[in-house]
Parts: structure tokens; C-alpha cells; sequence
């Protein structure tokens, strides 16, 4: 939602506000200001002539347009954005000298981007991918910038690699196919010759990679990071972000059709909820661990593919993110967001992680590519606090430095900008300490790639590890070559016999005959059934034809509001649909327009003597809505056509016989979400 009142804006909507113009109401001029009195013909030699390159109008007007796209991201391609904020719940300091995680009483301006990894700028939003989780936090102190995904393990150690990764899994480049997949050939051959990736390659097999909503979905720094306090002491630091609304996530078969539903599903949710003031909130956790204890454990701290288990190394909540305004144009605040990990503020520092050693150079570069060289400038890359130094010119140029001095050091401007020490608020590197040969070689405490892996099969639920069984079955069984087939279900082999046996079957290739993993443990944070639900903001359609009972309708629907639910009324035309009692519903949907992938749930108020159309359209709504494990209502008189199709009386099939007790028990069943012993 929008502020128009500048006392009540962050810094970060005050110092946007400068840049941004309203057009409607005014008169049209070219860049240059000139009044333009036709934009609809272009200046000719005669009516039928041909076009005058003196038309200057036409040239800018043309020329801006040939330019208006910039190169999408080579990874992290479609995404969406918001502006929040974040509240600290009480201070760090005992653990970081970082401004905005020691005092309560300020309010942090953020703005996250969420991502899809492989696809293109215009992919379907449900496909299975990791999603990107980037939050810049606008601090007083300068910008930190949490560039993470919703996975807390990344495929490869090293990011020397990450080309190579990228390279396997984009589309292939002879035919350009698959878009946005993981599903071919060469991703799954790269995850076969490069072993390290085991452990995430379960986690990508597993509901993780298609999220319900963004709203929904956790968040990961997935690097160890540093904590460095007033007097120079250093923890390792993980960050998590978890959702107050609980994690959840589609089914396969949803997946895929919603592409075709809605191909804007995630970024469409965001938006609505924001809009409708049900903003997305998360809270921000840490893991800390002492410098001491950095070898205490059967994995190397310094190796991104792997976790800290929470259970050892609980998480620590420490505030609040609130996302609660949309842009105002996602080119110029979306697409031009500058992300970067190496943007870090006093009191955070890096570790010698590998992967984010290389990340450091890589994400400004791409930057200076991407948006410019002066892409820090631009209103929604620029920190809320001064800045000021010696680096001038380059393209586009928006700030007019007035000074004649710019070089350091010097006497003409009394040494200024002036640089401070640590003690008084500058920037300085954790002095850890470095030694060693310089060597291209990788750790003997990186090398075991499946203890972890065969951790997170351990914390499944049976419906998880059968989500993961067919996820492998599906994406192996697209790619055509047999010998990376037995190669990758040779590597599943190591995690489990159990899943390399099923997976192996399912290809028709051979069960492999190798050691599987001795690990035991399990953590049940890793699984997604352990996290609190919130029937909050999910969707119910709402079929109701004419002559529905208006008021026991109406009292359902007020009801699951009050909780947060929000009903989507679908009927065979849009405009009205007329009740008993005088109640007349705005159809929100027909089902021509509508879906049942769309909704979290269904209602439906409909009687057997429906006319036939009616009655098919109902029934295929319940079908999908049955076989996606989502709950049914229906009224009294609706019972007969759940009788028809079979699923009266099935788990998450509910009749309501007593609206009060009904309502309740529905709302129960939205917060379940899927009832899995159906099948
Ligand atoms: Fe990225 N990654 N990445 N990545 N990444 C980019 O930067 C890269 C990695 C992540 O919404 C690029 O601005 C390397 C891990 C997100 O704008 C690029 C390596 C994690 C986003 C890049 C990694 C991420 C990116 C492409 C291996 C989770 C989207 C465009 C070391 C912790 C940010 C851009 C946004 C984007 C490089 C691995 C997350 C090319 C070299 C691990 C969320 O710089």
C-alpha cells in the first residue's frame, strides 16, 4: 500500500519519492521538453510519402524504444520485488557492532527480490527451481545485502564451477529445450559427474522447489557469514528467514498446470496481498557458532553444501521482515535492483566459504554490465545514508559532483572526504587468519557429499520421500541418454537404497550395488509437515449457482473471512448470482476464468438439478480439487454429486448438516491443506 503522507515514510520511500513522476493530467513533450501536437503520424513528404529523417520527434521517440530492454540476469532471471521493513526483537550487540541489529528503535527499510534460478525472463512462475530470496537492507550504515535462496545447500563448493553448473542446466543450446527445467540431459549429467551436488539434488527433487506462494517459503544466507562485535571478537553467523505463515507447498501435477492457469502465479499473489494489505511477513534467525567450535563437526563450516541442523545449533529469532508496498514500476526498481553479497556493513564480514568468495566478484560485475557503471546511483540501489568518495564520471552520470578536487590524498580540500578509523564507525576487515600454499585443490573436509543427503532423506515424511521418488522418476525418465540415467541412480545409491531401488525401477535401469549411507539422524526441522499452518490468505472457490442458500452462504463466507480466508465466488457467467433471502454475490470468477489449481480449497453450493453444464463444470472443479488432496465443502444439497464422483465421505470431504459447526470444521480442513491419505 502506498503512503502519501511523507511523514509517515521510511527513508528509503522518502529518498524515492524524489524520482518519481506522475504523467497523467499533463501534456506530452519530447525528452528535450518540446510540445508535441501529434504522436500518432509521422512527419512525411506528402500523405502517402515516405518518412523525413528530419522528424526528430519520430527518432527519439523510436530510438528510446529500440534501447528499452537491458540483458535479463544470466541466472535469477524472472523475479518480483517489494519494499518492507525490519524490526529487530532486541539488540545484538554482544554479537555484532552492526547498527541496525543493536537498536530496537529502528526500523530497517528493506526491499526483497524473489527469483527463479534457471528459467528466462518470461518462464512460468510454478516450475520446479529454487527460488531466489534477495533482501537489500537499506541500514544507516550503508546497504548489507542478504542474497540468498530458499535452499539452505547450494550444488557445488567451489565458484569456479557455478558457469559450468549454469551452463548444464539451462536450456540446451543446440535447440534451445527445456525452458526453466531441470528435467533434461545435461543438468542431470553435470549432477552425476560432479558428486558434490547430492545433497542438494534431493532438495531440489523435493517440494522446496515449488512453493506455494512466496509468502510461504523460506529463506537461507546459505553461506557462513561473520558477526564482529565492539571489541573485535567474530562468530560464525548462518542466517535463516522463515514465514509466520508456515511453509507450503504445490503438488507436481498443480506445478505444471498452473502454468498454463496462470503463468504470473507467484508474483500475482504477492501483489494482491500486498495490495490488499495482507502483508508478508518472515522472521530473520541466526545459527551462532563460537570461533572455537569451528571444527567440532562432521562437515566443514566453510562448505555451502551443507546445513548446520537446527536441532544442534538452534535458530535464533531475532526480528521481524514486513514486506508492505509494491513498486511503482518494476523496471525501474525490480529489474534494476543491484544484488550483491559483497555489500556488507560494519560488524558482518565474509568467512574464506569458497562459493562466496567467488560470488564476490561475480555479482558486481554483472552488475556493471547489466545496469552500468553508475548503477549504485539509481533510486533503488542507493544507500538512505550519505555516501561520498573520489570515484567519478562514467556512463551515465546522474550526481553532479560540484568539487575540483577528487583524489585522495590531498590539501586543497583539507584531506576530505575524510576516511575514519574502526572506533569511530569505518569499515574494517575481520583480521583472520590466512596462511597456506597457494593451491588449486579442494579441502579433504569437503568430501563427503552424502552423510548430509541421506540426513534430509532421514527427516522426510513418507509423503515427502514419495514426492521425491517420483520427482527423480519424472526428471530422469525425460533424460533420453541411458548411460546418465544408471550414472545419476548409481549416485542415489550412496543416499538410500530404498530410493535408488524405486527411482532405478521406475526407469528400467539397474539397481545399483553400492555402500549406502550409515547416517541415522534425522532433523524434523528439514521436513515441510513440521512447520505451523495459517488458513490466512488461502483461497476458497465458492460455486454457487442460482437459488444458492443466501443466508447460510452468507455466514460461511463471513466466517472464513474472519480468519483470513478469502473466498473467490465462482459461477457459469460473471456478474451476479442471485441467492434466496434477497442475497445477491459479484461472481469474481466463471469457470471459464477461474480454475480449481487456483484455489486452496472448494465450496460448493450447487444442487443436483443444476442444469448439465452446470453440474459437469462442478464436477471437474471437485475432481481436480479431490485429486490435488484439497479440501471440499459442500452444502446439504450438494451431497448427492459428491456421491457421484465417489468422494462423499473421503478424508477433507466435508457436508455441511450444521453451518456453525461446518464452518469450523472447514476452516480446520483449509489448514490442514491436503489430505494425503486419499490415496
Ligand atoms: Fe547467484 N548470481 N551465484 N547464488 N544469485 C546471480 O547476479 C553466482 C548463488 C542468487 O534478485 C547473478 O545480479 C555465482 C548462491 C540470487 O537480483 C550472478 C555463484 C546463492 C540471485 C550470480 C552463485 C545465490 C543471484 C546473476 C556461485 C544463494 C538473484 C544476476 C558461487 C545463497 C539476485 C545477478 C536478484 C544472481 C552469480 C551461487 C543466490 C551471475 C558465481 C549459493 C537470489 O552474479
Amino acid at each position: 500500500m502506498k503512503n502519501n503522507n511523507n511523514d509517515k515514510m521510511d527513508k528509503k520511500e522518502q529518498q524515492l519519492q524524489q524520482f518519481v513522476r506522475q504523467n497523467e493530467g499533463k501534456i506530452m513533450t519530447s525528452n528535450e521538453g518540446v510540445k508535441i501536437s501529434n504522436d500518432e503520424d509521422s512527419l512525411k513528404a506528402g500523405d502517402r510519402g515516405p518518412t523525413l529523417i528530419e522528424d526528430f520527434l519520430f527518432r527519439e521517440k523510436m530510438a528510446h524504444f529500440d534501447r528499452e530492454r537491458i540483458p535479463e540476469r544470466v541466472v535469477h532471471a524472472r523475479g518480483y520485488g517489494a519494499y518492507g521493513e525490519f524490526e529487530l526483537y532486541e539488540s545484538l550487540e554482544e554479537l555484532t557492532m552492526a547498527k541496525f541489529l543493536n537498536d530496537t528503535a529502528v526500523k530497517t527499510p528493506l526491499f526483497i527480490r524473489f527469483s527463479q534460478v534457471a528459467g528466462s525472463k518470461g518462464v512460468n512462475e510454478t516450475n520446479r527451481d529454487v527460488r531466489g530470496f534477495a533482501t537489500k537492507f537499506y541500514t544507516e550504515e550503508g546497504n548489507f545485502d542478504l542474497v540468498g535462496n530458499n535452499i539452505p545447500v547450494f550444488f557445488i563448493q567451489d565458484s569456479i564451477k557455478f558457469p559450468d553448473l549454469i551452463h548444464a542446466v539451462k536450456p540446451e543450446p543446440n535447440n534451445e529445450i527445456p525452458q526453466g527445467q531441470t528435467a533434461h540431459d545435461t543438468f542431470w549429467d553435470f549432477i552425476a559427474n560432479n558428486q558434490e551436488s547430492a545433497h542438494m539434488a534431493m532438495w531440489i527433487m523435493s517440494d522446496r522447489t515449488i512453493p506455494r506462494s512466496f509468502r510461504m517459503m523460506q529463506g537461507f544466507g546459505v553461506h557462513t557469514f561473520r558477526f564482529v562485535n565492539k571489541h573485535g571478537k567474530s562468530h560464525f553467523v548462518k542466517f535463516h528467514i522463515k514465514p509466520v505463515l508456515g511453509l507450503r507447498s504445490l503438488i507436481w501435477d498443480e506445478a505444471q498446470k498452473l502454468g498454463g492457469a496462470d503463468a504470473d502465479y507467484h508474483r500475482r499473489d504477492l501483489w494482491e496481498n500486498i495490495e490488499n494489505g495482507n502483508y508478508a511477513e518472515y522472521e530473520l534467525g541466526i545459527q551462532v557458532l563460537e570461533e572455537a567450535d569451528e571444527f567440532k563437526f562432521d562437515f566443514d563450516i566453510l562448505d555451502s553444501t551443507k546445513l548446520w541442523p537446527e536441532e544442534d545449533i538452534p535458530v535464533r529469532m531475532i526480528g521481524k521482515i514486513t514486506l508492505n508496498r509494491n513498486v511503482d514500476n518494476v523496471f525501474a526498481e525490480t529489474e534494476q535492483v543491484a544484488l550483491h553479497p559483497g555489500n556488507i556493513v560494519r560488524g558482518i564480514d565474509f568467512t574464506n566459504d569458497p562459493l562466496l568468495q567467488g560470488r564476490l566478484f561475480s555479482y558486481s560485475d554483472t552488475q556493471l554490465y547489466r545496469v552500468g557503471t553508475n548503477h549504485q546511483e539509481l533510486p533503488i540501489n542507493r544507500p538512505v545514508c550519505p555516501f561520498h568518495n573520489n570515484q567519478r564520471d562514467g556512463a551515465s552520470r546522474y550526481i553532479i559532483d560540484k568539487d575540483r578536487i577528487a583524489y585522495h590524498k590531498n590539501s586543497l580540500a583539507d584531506n576530505t572526504p575524510y576516511t575514519v578509523p574502526g572506533s569511530k564507525g569505518g569499515f574494517v576487515t575481520y583480521p583472520s587468519l590466512v596462511d597456506g600454499r597457494k593451491v588449486r585443490e579442494t579441502a579433504e573436509s569437503f568430501e563427503d557429499h552424502f552423510s548430509q543427503a541421506r540426513l534430509f532423506w532421514n527427516s522426510m515424511s513418507p509423503v515427502e520421500k514419495d514426492h521425491i521418488m517420483q520427482a527423480f522418476s519424472f526428471e530422469l525418465g525425460k533424460v533420453q541418454n541411458i548411460s546418465v540415467r544408471q550414472q545419476v541412480v548409481n549416485m542415489l545409491g550412496h543416499i538410500s537404497t530404498e530410493l535408488a531401488t524405486v527411482v532405478a525401477t521406475a526407469l528400467g535401469v539397474e539397481v545399483p550395488k553400492v555402500p549406502e549411507s550409515q547416517v541415522k539422524k534425522s532433523s524434523p526441522a528439514l521436513s515441510l509437515f513440521n512447520t505451523k499452518h495459517s488458513p490466512k490468505t488461502l483461497k476458497v472457490g465458492v460455486i454457487l449457482e442460482s437459488g444458492f442458500n443466501g443466508r447460510e452462504t452468507n455466514y460461511l463466507l463471513e466466517q472464513w473471512k474472519k480468519v483470513g480466508l478469502q473466498p473467490v465466488i465462482v459461477h457459469d457467467e460473471l456478474g451476479v448470482v442471485k441467492g434466496t433471502d434477497g442475497i445477491e454475490l459479484k461472481v469474481d470468477q466463471s469457470f471459464l476464468t477461474g480454475s480449481p489449481l487456483l484455489y486452496d480449497g472448494l465450496y460448493v453450493g450447487v444442487s443436483p438439478n443444476a442444469n448439465e453444464n452446470f453440474l459437469w463444470k462442478t464436477k471437474s472443479f471437485l475432481i481436480d480439487t479431490y485429486n490435488h488432496f484439497k479440501p471440499i465443502g459442500a452444502s446439504e444439497a450438494a451431497a448427492p454429486i459428491l456421491e457421484s464422483i465417489g468422494i462423499l465421505g473421503k478424508p477433507g470431504v466435508l457436508v455441511d448438516q450444521n453451518p456453525q459447526t461446518f464452518s469450523k470444521e472447514f476452516i480446520d480442513a483449509m489448514t490442514i491443506q491436503r489430505f494425503w491419505q486419499r490415496v
